[in-house]
């Protein structure tokens, strides 16, 4: 059994809906349990120019799945949920986005073969939208590759964004 921490990120539609139909998809599975949620945040869209801000949100599970199969289904929901992408290169507006953003201790780069992955998330130290929902649940995780605590991570950031308290806790 592992731990694995995921963001959640929405722009478009019900944004809080589809974060909370993301972790009920996500808790409905047999493999995963939700073992907690953060508060929702609005937040100001990150690295990209667009009208429409974020609800993010993170959340912790517990699951048997290898990271690699944990994206699969992280994807599979992202999909059900209306997701699409497009060939620009860059960000979108999305419905969903569920992003590990680290997975016990683990530390790993594995691309091909139709996998895509780099755990830790290697913008998750750079981005108010995800640490701050982390902050809530996490504050004492250790990030495996600067070895250092998230709210020690949160205290250094100097480039902030806009990251507003948009919800209590959601389960
Ligand atoms: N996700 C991105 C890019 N920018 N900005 C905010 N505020 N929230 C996000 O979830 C987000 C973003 C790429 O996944
Ligand atoms: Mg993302
Ligand atoms: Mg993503």
């Amino acid at each position: 059994m592992a731990l694995a921490y995921l963001g959640l990120g929405s722009n478009l539609g019900d944004r809080v809906g589809f974060v909370q139909q993301a972790t009920s998809l996500l808790g409905g599975d047999e493999k995963i349990k939700i073992v907690s949620t953060s508060s929702f945040y609005e937040t100001e869209p990150w690295g990209f120019k667009t009208d429409n801000w974020f609800v993010n949100a993170a959340i912790i599970v517990s699951t048997t799945y290898y990271p690699e199969e944990l994206l699969k289904v992280c994807q599979r929901i992202e999909n059900q949920l209306g997701r699409s992408r497009s060939d620009e290169s860059g960000y979108n507006d999305r419905t969903i986005d569920i992003d590990i953003m680290f997975y016990d201790d683990k530390v790993i780069d594995e691309h091909g073969n139709g996998i895509d992955l780099t755990i830790p998330h290697p913008l998750v130290h750079k981005r108010a939208f995800m640490l701050v929902p982390l902050l809530e649940i996490a504050p004492s995780y250790i990030h495996p590759v600067i070895k250092k605590s998230i709210s020690d991570i949160y205290d250094e950031l100097d480039d902030l964004e806009t990251v507003c308290l948009y919800g209590t806790r959601f389960m």
